[in-house]
């Protein structure tokens, strides 16, 4: 490969303004062949990307380990505080090239692999995304452990292993369809199996009460059923800083092997059957973003985590402290949301019951080491379980549960003593852990907020959001305790893996790569956005990147598009609230104006959309197969041809991601204002150079303070326009009525324009917006969608200003790096001291 050469490929870039550090592809080389030969029994004779993608991973895991076991070291040396993030879902997508650019090895590997005849990028294809978690809340667990790598927190992320992640969507005749995303068929080099270090979780059964010899009573909890987690564990490291981390991914293994019983009644297969039930508590992962069910197995999921990380955590502690007073301030523990706030009741549990702490002082201990995350304020995914099968489940954490609610409504009733009786009583109605009715149920987010010392949303609009309505109540009893951090992205993977064009143009004009560290430096690329070389140079990257996109939609679906197209993208999961639909909106306008004027002068468009459903999603499934069959009319129809054409990209996941972001010139980010708390996906396109076509939602109003909202496409209702609105009476058939466009739009949709063979298939849809009251404000927001995309045409005619806006978006985005949110974490709600 020909360092020098002025071309405009990704290598290119990178060989010549990411400068090599640990540069040793003959050490590489020969790790490689040995671990083909030795670890893989394979012939290293045999060029097989397979062999080599392995060989390559095993010899880059070599390293890693090396660097993990001095960073534990010294970590455990230093005595120093431990950060645990609880999470339910990670989404890491590869490693291979990731774990290359950290430990600065990237260009090594490369040639490593040139000098076999192989080229790196393709190895990659062999890697499986390691897709444990649905969207944005897995995807930011993951960017928070690598700056937690890179900033030198001692962090560590626990979680569950799942046999089968994120299912795989396929479209069949324009619907989704789910297929088991099988990722450990194949060997995975990132992955420590631990089978020596089984932790024992308990289920089920009753409390057993007594009085010892002291005469304290003690509750034990007598279980039915016992399930060992075994420990795997996933390397993270820093970048470029020489520390690792690790995500400890709990699987679930049956006891019973070791159960002889059961073989010596004969019943050999009744045994097996029961060791698998056991083990399908780490099964599956939950395909359903934002809407819980309330299934047996995800609580035993959530206890099965929690017991496990909270036995690990405290054996930990106890290794180098003895007194549990202490604990906070050795240990604290990040909730991912909800999902593992069974760890208040289990840290209670395990200090009063096993380790007969006093209530007091365990009750002290667990506000200050929890802290709860919050990241929907949908009504449909605020977790509760019916009191009764959490009773069966957990009958021990039950009791406790009801000791805490009892204890804080008493404080309740003292905080607000001078308060007129019924007006207390409706307040301790809402604040309490349990929820009256029917059926009574446990509130964990209520949970979460009072057994934490920090509750944070994760956008500004969010976090207000929070304290002004969702949990009101909550912060007039604990004034402070809700406060905002503002989500971020890692640089790593959202620029330097993902774009090393874009990074090789900026770190080239900087002549530094440190903007990767400390993304709050890119600003310095703001004053080239009016230098006409250089916005010719950033041109060139986009165009770039648009063609390996184009080339990757070709390969994979057959898809030709027009590369001088304004590249327009939506990607994330399909939701109402996210208005998919008004994108869809959009595009059938744009086919009518042409289809009526044949000469409409339209700067041309190639929409693209991807994202899964949860797959009993009714409205996102339908939403799915109408992008499909818009797409199909549209991309068939002559008179529109090169002016307009639309896909859906099937299985939308993080590598996929990492093609199209880089390529995207407009971000579609629409969500009904006030109802995506944060957003990040705003985030990658932003930093990678896209503009935003977007309303006053989640970060994305963070983004416009500094970005500044003349150079993004803000429109629409703000979400105190959307709360006046619903206040005064929301009417869509005004706007149905009012305006034709939008009406033959509609009538279009649900007169089977798009669906001549399946008559009546999208009229849930049509309905949902008009006699279904239009939830989500789709057509209140159309006519100014419309014509702020209009503006957006007019100005991509201009392409010098185009590209000066889009510098000045990728220059102000420095705050949304996921080491700024880690920084105000440690310091805010961990107590931290970083360097
Ligand atoms: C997302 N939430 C928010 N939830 O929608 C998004 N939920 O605005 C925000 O940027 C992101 O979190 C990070 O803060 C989710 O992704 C889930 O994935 C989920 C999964 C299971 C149950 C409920």
């Amino acid at each position: 490969v020909d360092i020098t050469s002025p071309d405009i490929s990704a290598e290119g870039f990178q060989w010549r303004y990411c400068p090599p550090a640990e540069d040793d592809p003959e050490a590489l080389k020969a790790d490689a062949i040995r671990h083909i030969v030795s670890t893989l029994g394979s012939d290293y004779a045999r060029k097989k990307k397979y062999n080599y993608y392995y060989g390559l991973a095993l010899a880059v895991r070599d390293r890693l380990v090396e660097q993990w076991l001095t960073t534990q070291r010294s970590y455990y040396d230093e005595e120093a505080k431990r950060v645990y993030y609880l999470s339910l879902e990670y989404l890491p997508g590869k490693s291979l090239v990731n774990n290359l650019i950290c430990l600065g090895l990237y260009h090594a590997a490369y040639r490593a692999m040139a000098d076999f005849g192989l080229n790196l990028e393709d190895l990659t294809e062999v890697e499986w995304d390691a897709g444990l978690g649905n969207g944005g809340l897995g995807r930011l667990a993951s960017c928070y452990l690598d700056s937690m790598a890179t900033l030198g927190v001692p962090g560590y992320g626990y979680g569950i292993r799942y046999d089968y992640g994120m299912f795989n969507q396929v479209i069949e005749n324009g619907a989704q369809v789910e297929k088991a995303d099988n990722w450990m068929r194949t060997f995975n080099p990132w992955e420590f199996d631990r089978g020596n270090s089984l932790v024992e979780v308990k289920f089920g059964g009753r409390v057993k009460r007594w009085v010892d010899e002291k005469g304290r009573l003690r509750n034990d909890w007598i279980p039915e059923d016992k399930v060992h987690a075994m420990p795997c564990d996933m390397l993270v490291p820093g970048y470029r800083n020489k520390k690792t981390i690790n995500m400890r991914l709990w699987s679930a293994r049956s006891d019973r092997e070791f159960d002889l019983n059961y073989f010596n009644t004969g019943d050999y297969v009744g045994a097996v059957e029961e060791k698998v039930r056991d083990e399908n508590i780490s099964k599956v992962l939950y395909p359903s973003e934002e809407v819980i069910q309330g299934r047996e197995l995800r609580l035993k999921q959530q206890y099965f985590f929690v017991a496990a990380s909270l036995h690990d955590i405290v054996r930990r502690f106890k290794k180098k402290n003895d007194d549990f007073r202490d604990f906070p301030d050795k240990v604290a523990i990040q909730l991912n949301d909800t999902h593992p706030a069974v760890a208040v009741p289990e840290l209670m549990r395990i200090l009063v019951d096993v380790e007969l702490v006093d209530w007091e002082t365990a009750w002290s201990v667990c506000e200050k080491t929890f802290a709860y995350t919050n990241h929907t304020i949908l009504p449909e995914a605020l977790e509760t379980w019916s009191v009764e099968l959490f009773g069966r489940v957990l009958p021990r954490h039950l009791e406790i549960i009801y000791e805490i609610n009892s204890r804080f409504l008493n404080f309740v009733e003292q905080h607000y003593a001078d308060l007129p009786r019924a007006e207390l009583d409706d307040r301790k109605r809402r604040l309490s852990l349990i929820a009256e009715g029917a059926e009574k149920r446990v509130r964990m987010a209520n949970l979460a907020i009072v057994g934490s010392h920090s509750v944070n949303g994760v956008a500004a609009l969010h976090t207000k959001i929070l304290k002004d309505s969702v949990f009101r109540d909550f912060d007039e009893l604990y004034p402070g305790k809700i406060n905002n951090k503002t989500n971020g992205v890692t640089p790593r993977r959202w620029l330097r893996q993902s774009n090393p064009r874009l990074t090789g143009l900026i770190g080239e004009t900087l002549n530094s790569e440190a903007f990767l560290r400390d993304l709050d430096l890119i600003k310095q690329i703001e004053p080239y956005a009016d230098d006409a070389e250089f916005r010719k140079r950033w041109a060139e990257v986009k165009r770039a990147n648009k063609e390996h996109l184009r080339d990757y939609l070709e390969r994979e679906m057959g898809a030709i598009v027009n590369i001088d197209s304004l590249f327009d993208v939506q990607v994330k999961r399909i939701h109402e609230y996210k208005r998919q639909l008004l994108n869809v909106l959009h595009v059938v306008t744009l086919f009518n104006r042409l289809i009526d004027d044949p000469g409409y002068d339209m700067t041309p468009r190639t929409v693209l959309f991807g994202g899964k459903a949860a797959p009993g999603y009714f409205m996102a499934k339908r939403i799915i197969r109408l992008i499909n069959a818009v797409a199909s009319v549209v991309n068939s129809e002559p008179r529109v041809s090169n002016k307009l054409t639309v896909h859906f990209m099937p299985n939308y996941r993080v590598s996929q991601a990492e093609v199209v972001i880089p390529a995207t010139e407009l971000s579609e980010q629409i969500s009904m204002a006030g109802m995506e708390a944060s957003g990040t996906g705003n985030m990658k396109f932003a930093i990678n150079g896209a503009l935003t076509i977007g309303t006053l939602d989640g970060a994305t109003i963070e983004m416009a303070d500094r970005i500044g909202k003349e150079n993004m496409f803000l429109f629409g209702h703000t979400a105190e326009g959307i709360e006046n609105l619903k206040r005064e009476g929301y009417n869509p058939w005004q706007y149905y009525e009012n305006d034709p466009e939008l009406r033959r739009v509609l009538d279009m949709i649900s007169g089977d324009f798009f669906s001549r063979y399946e008559p009546g298939l999208f009229q849930p849809l049509v309905q949902s917006l008009l006699s279904g009251g239009d939830r989500y404000c789709l057509l209140a927001d159309y006519r100014s969608y419309v014509d702020t995309q209009d503006e957006v045409a007019r100005l991509y005619h201009d392409q010098d200003e185009w590209n000066r806006r889009s510098i000045l978006n990728t220059a102000r985005m420095g705050f949304f790096s996921s080491d700024r949110s880690i920084a105000e974490y440690a310091r805010d709600i961990w107590g931290l001291q970083l360097d």
